[in-house]
């Protein structure tokens, strides 16, 4: 009843500022909980209560699941947990929502011969999914199977599909759909610290007096993190470089609107103003760096000139941010996808290092080159999912590592493969040249999510076998799939997860898995077992098991956990950070990195990395004169919206269709008018989509969300070429007004 009427209020709210927006729902920045929704309606009072992190965003926040009987009634956020201290946006609040669906996958479902996917039962469907993929290993060799895994699963289960897949299988090519979203900041990372590590902690938002957003949307990405910057106390000065205004780039101070991919030269250029006003931290420098000199002489040419060139900011504003920089006493610099999805990112992301290196901010409470992450658990597949590198950060090419680890596992260091993965995309052009026939896709939905959508539909039509393991059987990638595992969810099955602070907390099993669906780690290991492969992996019995295993593997790692006892020390120290070792006290509640100034190069210093920009791949031009921008819509759509999409209060808080943001200059020039239909087309594929007019995007640029199937039918499959992260952010585009009584906002082709 009371949650029934406070739903109302929310509607009502939300309709209210629907019509004063005009067009679309504005950002609602308070949560439903602030609405009080996540109380527990007196009827059904919890027996029991117990916290997990959250499944969506990277940030972690805590939530406190209600019981009865031991399934999950409600749940509220943890109020004394160090990340969210109480908060949670509204996708949290509705975590245990979008489990109850008509489109949760209940049964394994495999192709007919009429192309129609049928339910089958788990004998069936494993035994198909060993047949077909041995039957492609013995005829195309053993590496034409590959598998692109995710974010989004618990650690241990990540681990697990790493291990079954490389070790078990035979399987050399797999990576995951971190490539899309934080491959630049992991290679930025290693070449400048010797080691994929993001140095901060969250209390860092709350200790700068300046605080430097990077293409970071917090208010509507990780919006908790955002509340965090809120409660800092130092009256900060926040700068937020973003090419449109967005919903935090209001609440700046300052905003730098660049120029859409200009970043370096505007980084190199306040580089360039705090050398030469000698606002840089020497002794710093010389004591932890190497490769300053070169890059003070690198930095000579972009004088405020050329930098106001390249990016329209100008002399004055570039030499007020170098001073603010400068007069800071504790400056972090923070970036998302507006760096990390770029052409020439992990330079990017190296020149924000850069800054924080040049003027000593980095190891010091309220400092540090700070990358944010995005998925609940990118940061434990950046380690632990045996893609990129071997499990527990360490490296397939390097014979020494692979003993190691095959030691702690007590296998055959021949079991592990001696080359590296392809990345996605090389996976993608594999099949693609015939050499990829089969294709097993964990917690991810390409079909929607990769660059170049149409392509790549006509890519995954080519593959002999395609297998889709997911929540939902009704994904845009699931419905192409030869055969579907249907996963239990976040909320089904216990684990761990790692939050952008590269803290460990808990996942949980409060409800029951719907019909026949299993926990991914169930899953793995029934595979193993049907494999042939189970005795191998005999150690791996359950996640607890798994996370023994994992610590192990980190032990004199950076990225040390053997001091974690377990899942209970997590819960009750209100997780852990890593670095954990075992002769650590577990006092710290906050931890940060580099505090004594040594990084993991073996030298110990930190590595100034730097090169000249280059022109983007596909500026606008005449035929195709805007530049289109993709990424977050609102706070309640979850990238490819199969969970967000289930539940009525998250609806609520964004537009269902898709819309693209352009500026009112352009709408008057081309007679558009508000919310109409208009036909927006690259050189690739084109779509229909309501027109949004706002100034928020500059003239020249359009911006559509990437929640929209159709919004990767626009974008080109250009990647950075260190980290091989696709470039989202930038292609060129044009738009149309038609006549169009009859179209409906849609797919399609040019
Ligand atoms: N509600 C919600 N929250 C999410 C997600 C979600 O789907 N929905 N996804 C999660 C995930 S996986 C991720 S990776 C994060 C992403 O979080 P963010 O990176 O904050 O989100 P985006 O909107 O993709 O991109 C951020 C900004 O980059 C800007 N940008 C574009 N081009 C440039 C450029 O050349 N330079 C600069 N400086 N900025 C540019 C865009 O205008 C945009 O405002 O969010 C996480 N949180
Ligand atoms: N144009 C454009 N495209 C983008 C971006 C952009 O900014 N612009 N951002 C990119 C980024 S940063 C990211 S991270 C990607 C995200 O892209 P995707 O990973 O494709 O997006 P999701 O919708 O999160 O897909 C996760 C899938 O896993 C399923 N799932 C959820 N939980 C579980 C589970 O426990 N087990 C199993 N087996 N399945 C589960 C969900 O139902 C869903 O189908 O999109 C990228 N695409
Ligand atoms: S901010 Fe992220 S982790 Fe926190 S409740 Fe929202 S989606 Fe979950
Ligand atoms: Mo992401």
């Amino acid at each position: 009843m009371i949650r029934q009427t406070l739903r109302q209020t929310v509607a009502q709210l939300t309709s209210v500022l629907h019509q004063r927006d005009g067009q679309r729902t504005r950002q609602l920045l308070l949560s439903p909980g602030q609405f009080g929704l996540g109380l527990v309606p007196e009827r059904r009072q919890p027996d029991a209560i117990t916290s997990m992190v959250c499944g969506y965003c990277s940030t972690g926040c805590s939530l406190d699941v209600h019981l009865q009987d031991g399934q999950a009634i409600n749940l509220t956020p943890t109020s004394e947990y160090p990340v969210n201290l109480g908060m949670a946006c509204p996708k949290g609040w509705e975590s245990l929502r979008v489990l109850d669906s008509p489109d949760r996958a209940t049964t394994p479902l495999l192709k007919n011969q009429r192309g129609r996917l049928e339910a089958v039962g788990w004998d069936t469907a494993l035994r198909t999914f060993v047949e077909r993929i041995k039957q492609i290993q013995a005829q195309h060799g053993a590496e034409s199977v590959a598998f692109i895994s995710t974010g989004q699963i618990a650690t241990e289960e990540m681990a697990l599909l790493g291990a079954l897949a490389k070790f078990g299988m035979g399987l050399v090519h797999g990576d995951g759909n971190t490539r899309q979203c934080m491959a630049t900041s992991v290679v930025a990372y290693k070449q400048a610290f010797g080691f994929d590590a993001p140095p901060y902690t969250y209390q860092d938002f709350e200790e700068s007096d300046v605080l430097m957003l990077v293409g970071a949307n917090l208010c509507l990405a990780h919006p908790i993190l955002w509340e965090r910057v809120v409660r800092n106390p130092h009256d900060p000065q926040i700068i937020v470089v973003d090419p449109r205004t967005t919903e935090t780039a209001m609440q700046a101070t300052r905003h730098l609107a660049l120029k859409p991919k200009s970043d370096l030269a505007l980084f190199y250029g306040l580089a360039q103003v705090l050398l030469e006003e000698g606002w840089i931290d020497r002794l710093f420098i010389e004591a932890h760096t190497s490769g300053f000199s070169e890059f003070a002489t690198f930095l000579r040419p972009f004088t405020p000139e050329v930098v106001e060139a390249a990016t329209g900011i100008d002399e004055a504003t570039l030499r007020d941010i170098a001073r603010i920089i400068h007069e800071g006493r504790r400056v972090s610099f923070w970036w998302t996808m507006g760096v990390n999805q770029g052409y020439e990112a992990v330079r990017t992301a190296q020149a924000i290092i850069n800054l924080a290196l040049m003027t000593g901010n980095i190891g010091r409470p309220g400092t540090g080159a700070n990358s944010i992450t995005g998925q609940c658990n990118a940061m434990g597949s950046r380690l632990f999912s045996n893609t990129t590198n071997l499990l527990g950060g360490y490296d397939f090419l390097d014979a020494e590592h692979r003993r190691k680890v095959a030691n702690i596992l007590g296998i055959d260091d021949a079991c592990i493969p001696s080359r590296n993965s392809w990345a996605y995309h090389e996976i993608v052009e594999g099949i693609l040249q015939g050499k990829i026939k089969g294709l097993w896709i964990i917690a991810t939905n390409p079909a929607h999510s990769w660059i170049n959508q149409g392509q790549l539909h006509d890519i995954l039509g080519r593959l002999d076998f395609l297998a889709v393991q997911d929540m939902y059987h009704n994904t845009e990638t699931a419905r192409r799939a030869d055969l579907v595992l249907p996963a239990a969810a976040w909320g089904e099955k216990e684990g761990t997860f790692i939050n952008s602070e590269r803290r460990i907390g808990t996942i949980k099993k409060v409800r029951q898995a719907p019909g026949m669906a299993l926990a991914d780690f169930s899953i793995f290991r029934l595979i193993a077992h049907y494999w042939g492969c189970a005795e191998l992996l005999s150690e791996w019995d359950s996640p607890p098991a798994v996370f023994q295993i994992l610590k192990r593997l980190s032990a004199g790692q950076p990225c040390d956990i053997s001091g974690i006892e377990d899942y209970q020390m997590l819960d009750r120290l209100g997780g852990i950070q890593w670095p954990f070792p075992s002769d650590d006290p577990p006092s710290e509640q906050q931890r940060r990195l580099f505090a004594d100034g040594r990084f993991y190069h073996p030298d110990g210093r930190a590595r100034f990395l730097f090169e000249a920009p280059r022109p983007m791949p596909e500026p606008p031009n005449n035929k195709y004169p805007f530049l289109l921008l993709t990424g977050r819509g609102s706070a309640s759509q979850w990238h490819t919206q199969t969970r967000t999409r289930q539940s009525p209060v998250l609806r609520k808080l964004c537009p269902q269709e898709i819309y693209v943001e352009i500026n009112p200059l352009h709408a008057r020039e081309l007679a558009i008018k508000p919310n109409e239909l208009v036909l927006v087309e690259s050189q690739r594929g084109c779509l229909w989509a309501k027109a949004f007019l706002t100034a928020t995007v500059r003239p020249g640029q359009v911006f559509i969300p990437m929640h929209y199937d159709a919004t990767n039918q626009l974008t080109d499959a250009v990647f950075d070429p260190y980290s091989k992260q696709p470039s989202y952010k930038a292609c060129a585009v044009r738009i149309r007004r038609e006549s169009v009584s009859t179209k409906s906002t849609s797919r399609g082709r040019p």
